[in-house]
């Protein structure tokens, strides 16, 4: 696709007074709370940090198929089976709506995909680590997409429209795996005592890394500054941390589930479950390509993509006869 042909900033050149004028109406349009639309003037840094953030989540998406796709063949019953392969195969829309997304700021797919495989490009932590029960789709559906929820619905209030508008879909969609992930959850813990014992074995490995999805402390976090201010983000990793445990206390107690941390509790004055220290060293593990499945993953998306090299062959074979055809009819 051709990058939108809008006047840029250099990235970290000197800005003309030309420029200048562009950023003041962009920031203003932000601030009256318009959308920014893909052949609008953006600032260079803007495009940047937008590229990075979706792409990595369409990484997300796409690599968040595996840990699940993992159980499909040993679910339970058919009903389970048949709502697991449409959870799956959701996560590979909701891929595809944000590369689509990403490429609207003039990025090709093809290099996004590039950056992935060959590892330059970040995914979500989560999904480095290894689904080992039936009781992990649960709680993924639970605790993964219940972040996901968080996080995405303020997401889809963000300034790029693209994005936005992607986000509103996609959080319907994430709002019926989160339910059906909390109903395998019902289901096994009032369930044989083995069965509760799963959930609560699952719930004591992904609850530490549910709550490392909202990415560093804010005062750690260095893109936040910048898209907290054009209001791509509209809450801060903290704030979205602290929204997030503060909804699914009250649905573990429900559940009879305890969440594995000495140090919960109610906050009477500020109304928030006050959670312990996150362990960021394990978190930075992850990122660095050391968490317990990041090579797994990036070999069975590898693997995929060379497995799928006679579509992408066969695709383009087609859309070239279709062009040749359009050519000689018009000559
Ligand atoms: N994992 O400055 P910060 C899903 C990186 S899909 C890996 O705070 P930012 C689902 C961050 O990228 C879930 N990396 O960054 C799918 C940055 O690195 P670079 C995905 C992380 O962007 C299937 C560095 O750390 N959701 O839910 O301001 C089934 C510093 O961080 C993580 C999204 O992608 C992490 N957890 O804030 C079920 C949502 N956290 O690029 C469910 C969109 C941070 O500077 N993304 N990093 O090298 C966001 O909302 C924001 O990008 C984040 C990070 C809150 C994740």
């Amino acid at each position: 696709m051709t990058p939108p042909t809008s006047a840029s900033a250099p990235v970290n050149g000197p800005v003309s007074a030309d420029e200048s004028a562009l950023l003041a109406a962009f920031e203003a349009r932000i601030a009256a709370g318009e959308c920014i639309e893909p052949k609008d003037w953006m600032p260079e840094r803007y495009r940047k940090q937008l590229t990075r953030m979706m792409s990595q989540h369409a990484h997300s998406e796409v690599v968040g198929m595996l840990p699940e796709g993992n159980w499909i063949t040993r679910a339970p019953s058919l009903r389970r089976k048949l709502s697991l392969i449409a959870k799956v195969q959701d996560e590979a829309g909701h891929g595809l709506y944000i590369y689509c997304g990403t490429e609207t700021l003039g990025v090709d797919r093809q290099e996004l995909v590039e950056q992935l495989l060959d590892g330059r490009a970040k995914y979500s932590s989560i999904f480095n680590y290894p689904t080992l029960s039936w009781a992990d789709m649960g709680v993924i559906g639970w605790l993964v997409d219940g972040a996901a929820i968080v996080n995405q619905t303020v997401l889809a209030k963000a300034s790029y429209g693209p994005y936005a508008r992607a986000m509103v879909r996609i959080c319907k969609e994430e709002n019926f795996h989160k339910r059906q992930g909390y109903e395998i959850c019902t289901v096994l813990a009032n369930g044989t005592p083995a069965q509760k014992a799963m959930v609560q074995e699952s719930v004591n490995r992904f609850w530490w890394p549910a709550l490392m999805m909202f990415g560093p402390s804010d005062t750690n976090s260095p893109n936040s500054a910048e898209l907290l201010k054009w209001r791509v983000k509209r809450k801060t990793n903290d704030e979205l941390r602290q929204r997030f445990v503060n909804l699914t206390v009250p649905q573990a107690i429900a559940l009879g589930i305890t969440l594995p941390d000495p140090d919960l509790r109610f906050d009477e004055a500020t109304g928030d479950w006050k959670f312990g220290a996150i362990d960021w060293s394990e978190f930075h593990e992850v990122l660095a390509g050391n968490g317990p499945c990041n090579q797994e993953r990036l070999a069975a998306r590898r693997k995929a993509h060379d497995d799928g090299a006679w579509v992408r062959a066969a695709a383009n074979a087609h859309a070239e006869k279709q062009r040749a055809r359009k050519d000689s009819a018009v000559a």
